[in-house]
């Protein structure tokens, strides 16, 4: 039951798949000249005309030099086309956009414009519909618009060229050059081991090789173009989305696929409808004592959005982390019973308009005390527990990551696991997978070692990937078990799968 609604809980509240979190990416600043990109591209030498940096604007103005979180296509002078997914937590009051940008520490020539309203797909993160619509505060004056492809063209095959700021390799450095790659269209065969998360209405696979290896966008590139050069002037076809680590040709790079007349039309739309705000963070409100019963006060938004509210509690660690997370229920109003004492509790809010959806959590309050108990006559009170150095302050992640294996195969007897860890709260940061031999050990005592548990840490492949690869292991059958953690310490609940090491 819990899992279901965790389950409904994470379709409806426009969980990214994949999604990159902006504060997740690691800012490391190389000054060597760059042979990478992207990843195996080539330094553009320049601004690229359609193209823009999106960045974190507290109060107005981003730092400097720019922290470039994702990328974007210019429309129009007023509109920028992005990845939805880069704007999951983001507002527009947080947003502006750098064109005519080359080196991030540079800012010479550039123009940075703020953002007035964002605007998500409204299906988003459903059967990908990974776009998002940038509505400038003001007229661009450098630069110059892409258009757009038209509705229902035929991708594959076409040459294209992806560009952007992000890591020149998977988990490497952050180029402070523009990079560039030139990339074809794959059938979608090619993307056939993402399974169902490659749809392939809204989304297509691209990639490239070239003498320094396989060609690919990573992470910080999402929102970014892929353009066709077949085409007198570069069309938009693309939307850096997601991929399985980085320039595996086994996973090429996703992208959203702007031909499907549904998203061509979204992202041509002459006024895109604002996506809501809230004006400040929900709270709760009410007593955390077991009886009493809280209200998730939305606080104020623009938009006017409907809302709906999930409440999350959890139980917290010496150290002060968050596990044993549960969801506990969709009305606004959550009643205490006492198998609540002793959690912390908050609630999200998610809030959808015509501009799509969006969600954020209230600051956490409790523990639940447990109220005085009447017996004989006597108050007897049992003491709350102590409050944690979590409670109180800033929104804590309480949502749990969960953790699927999307792909399994085996060669020469190591096998490799593919995870995805979907998390509506901070993104999963680690996983791994325990294994025991399940098929021919000796019976009792002597076949104990042969029968022990094995950890393999997960290789971080991409927001919410993860890849384990096992060593040599018998030709027997194995049970892996299989968990993500996210930042605040929230596991997921185990995933099982057994297998087969085959004989090759
Ligand atoms: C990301 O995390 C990301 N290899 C973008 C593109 C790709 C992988 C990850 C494609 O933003």
């Amino acid at each position: 039951m819990l899992e279901i609604v965790i389950r409904a809980l994470l379709l409806t509240l426009g969980v990214a798949l994949l999604a990159a979190a902006p504060a997740d990416a690691q800012r490391i600043r190389t000054g060597d000249p760059v042979r990478g990109s992207i990843v195996n591209g080539t330094d553009a030498g320049g601004p690229i005309a359609y193209q823009v940096a999106l960045v974190e604007a507290e109060g107005g103005s981003p730092k400097f030099p720019f922290e470039v979180f994702c990328a974007g296509t210019i429309r129009d002078p007023t509109h920028v086309i992005t990845a939805a997914h880069c704007l999951a937590d983001l507002d527009a009051p947080d947003l502006a956009v750098v064109a005519n940008l080359y080196r991030t520490g540079v800012r010479t020539n550039t123009e940075v414009v703020p953002v007035a309203a964002v605007t998500t797909h409204p299906s988003w993160p459903a059967g990908g519909n990974d776009l998002g619509i940038l509505t400038l505060a003001g007229a661009l004056t450098k630069g110059t618009a892409a258009p757009l492809v038209s509705a229902n063209e035929t991708m594959t095959g076409r040459p294209g060229l992806i560009s952007g700021w992000g890591l020149l390799s998977d988990e490497g450095a952050i180029p402070d050059a523009l990079q560039q790659a030139p990339v074809s269209v794959y059938a979608d065969s090619a993307c056939r081991r993402y399974g169902s998360d490659y749809v392939a209405a809204t989304m297509l696979c691209a990639g490239g090789t070239s003498p320094g290896g396989t060609v690919d966008a990573c992470q910080g590139d999402s929102g970014g173009p892929l353009v066709l050069t077949d085409t007198l002037s570069k069309t938009l076809a693309g939307i850096v989305s997601f991929g399985v680590g980085c320039a595996d040709p086994d996973f090429p790079g996703v992208y959203t696929r702007l031909a499907n007349p549904d998203l061509n039309a979204r992202a041509l739309a002459a006024d895109p409808p604002a996506r809501a705000i809230p004006n400040g963070l929900p709270t709760v409100t009410g007593t955390p004592a077991t009886g009493q019963t809280l209200t998730c006060d939305p606080g104020t938004w623009t938009g006017s959005p409907a809302l709906s509210f999930v409440w999350l509690s959890a139980l917290i660690n010496a150290a002060g982390e968050p596990y044993d997370v549960r969801a506990d229920g969709t009305a606004q109003q959550l009643t205490l019973s006492s198998a609540m004492a002793r959690r912390v509790v908050t609630c999200d809010v998610i809030a959808v308009n015509a501009g799509g959806t969006r969600t954020i959590q209230a600051r956490v309050v409790g523990p639940v005390a447990t109220a005085p108990t009447v017996v004989q006559g006597t108050a007897q009170s049992t003491p709350a527990a102590a409050t944690p150095a979590a409670s109180g302050g800033t929104p804590l992640d309480l949502t749990a990551p969960v953790a699927r294996v999307t792909r399994r195969s085996c060669a020469k007897r190591r096998c490799t696991l593919t995870i995805t860890a979907r998390d509506s709260g901070g993104p999963a940061t680690s996983a791994r997978a325990v294994y025991r031999r399940l098929t021919g050990c000796a019976k009792g005592r002597r076949g104990k070692r042969c029968r022990a548990d094995h950890t393999i840490a997960a290789k971080r492949a991409g927001t919410g990937l993860f890849v384990v690869r096992t060593p040599r292991l018998a030709i027997a059958r194995y049970r892996f078990t299989v968990t993500a953690k996210d930042a605040s310490g929230n596991v997921s609940r185990p995933a099982t799968l057994s297998l087969s090491v085959p004989r090759r």
